[in-house]
């Protein structure tokens, strides 16, 4: 069989990168995204920061007070998590990443694997030269850097991408592969933390080579049969876990508070519209069509209500669910003793296809 090319894609001091990308003014001095806790203004941690915040020993995880210490006398900035607007970065960066491989399987916002075998016909080679496009077109686009790992697994791909940050491009062919981990140590490994490195340790297992030539038996005595198979095969560079596109989202759903209670139809559909607008958004990004809508109510003795309609064909456009929500909406408040207090909508039972009528377009378009 054929060996497999897989890349990890990581984008580079993520948090950081998109606060730089809306500022560009931020771009030289230190950047620091926090969590603040709330207690008092100070509290909180690093969530990330950029390299020059890095060059002065701010790490991620670290207290912000710690991190205010260590940038004393520069102009650094600070700021506050902005989670939305990291993921809508995310998501146009995937989206075109998503293009370049067979499968792809985004593990994190900012990481994703792609599955390039077929693209570069199992050449570590023409993976470099694949791998260096992606970098300059996907950032030509989007103006995000990453660093990008290759390997013939996932485990090889991922270690080789945090071995070279940022904007890195890291190739570990499958010969070089043991060579490669033999060096480093073992909490390099997902699912070595601090504990386990410890009792590695004690055994005399520090690196990965120490550990790929540990005997097998003892380490399943030591540790489990599925751990102490996973950590000897992950030290010889051995991993068959596929890269497989994570399970679509079953349904796509908002919740809001009406302004007062209500009974009043075109007063509920002015929120349940608003509602509608931002799934719609979400359907249209990752280009879903739906098959049921339905409604949720929690009505003032805080009892709660659905109500759902199944569609005949598949359909995308927000006002299909308006037409939906308005009918299902008029029927349920017809009869409800209670005033509504909160609405919702949900859309569910997703497809990809695209809906009939635009195939129909298309065909009188060409003929
Ligand atoms: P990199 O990949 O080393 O250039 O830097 P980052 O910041 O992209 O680090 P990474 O890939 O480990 O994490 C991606 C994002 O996840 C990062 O931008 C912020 C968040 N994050 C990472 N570590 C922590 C942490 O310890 N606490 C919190 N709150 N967020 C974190
Ligand atoms: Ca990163
Ligand atoms: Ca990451």
């Amino acid at each position: 069989m054929q060996n497999r090319v897989v890349m990890l894609v990581d984008f580079d001091y993520f948090f950081a990168q998109c606060e730089e990308l809306r500022n560009p003014t931020l771009k030289d001095k230190p950047v620091v995204v926090g969590v603040y806790s709330g207690r008092t203004e100070e509290s909180g941690a690093v969530s990330t920061s950029n390299y020059v915040a890095r060059k002065y020993g701010v790490k991620s995880g670290m207290p912000l007070f710690l991190a205010k210490l260590k940038l004393e006398g520069t102009d650094a900035v600070f700021l506050p998590v902005d989670y939305e607007y990291y993921e809508q970065i995310s998501d146009s960066i995937m989206r075109i990443l998503r293009g370049y491989a067979s499968s792809f399987e985004q593990v994190s916002v900012d990481e994703a694997y792609l599955d390039v075998t077929e693209q570069v016909q199992g050449s570590f080679e023409t993976a470099k030269t694949y791998a260096q496009r992606i970098k300059t077109e996907a950032k030509s686009q989007v103006s995000i850097s990453f660093s990008v790992g290759v390997g013939a697994n996932k485990l090889v791909a991922k270690i080789a991408c945090d071995s070279q940050k940022p904007d890195g491009l890291t190739i570990v062919k499958p010969e070089e592969a043991p060579s490669f981990l033999s060096p480093l140590p073992v909490d390099r490994l997902l699912g070595v933390g601090k504990k386990t490195s410890a009792k590695m340790d004690s055994l005399g297992i520090k690196t990965m080579g120490d550990l790929s030539n540990y005997d097998v038996q003892k380490l399943i005595a030591i540790f489990g049969k599925t751990l102490g198979i996973y950590f000897h095969n992950a030290a010889n560079a051995v991993d068959n876990e596929p890269v497989q596109e994570q399970g679509e989202a079953e349904s796509i759903s908002r919740i809001g508070t009406l302004k007062q209670d209500s009974l009043d139809l075109a007063f509920i559909l002015q929120k349940t519209d608003e509602l509608i607008d931002d799934i719609s958004k979400e359907l249209a990004e990752k280009n879903l069509s739906f098959k049921q809508v339905a409604i949720y109510m929690v009505m003032t003795d805080l009892s709660s209500k659905t109500r759902s309609i199944t569609l005949e064909q598949p359909a995308k456009d927000p006002e299909t669910i308006k037409k939906n929500v308005k009918d299902l909406f008029e029927k349920f408040l017809s009869d409800s003793p209670l005033e509504v207090r909160r609405v919702g909508v949900k859309v569910s039972g997703f497809s990809r296809e695209e809906p009939q009528q635009k195939q129909l377009t298309s065909f009188f378009q060409t003929s």
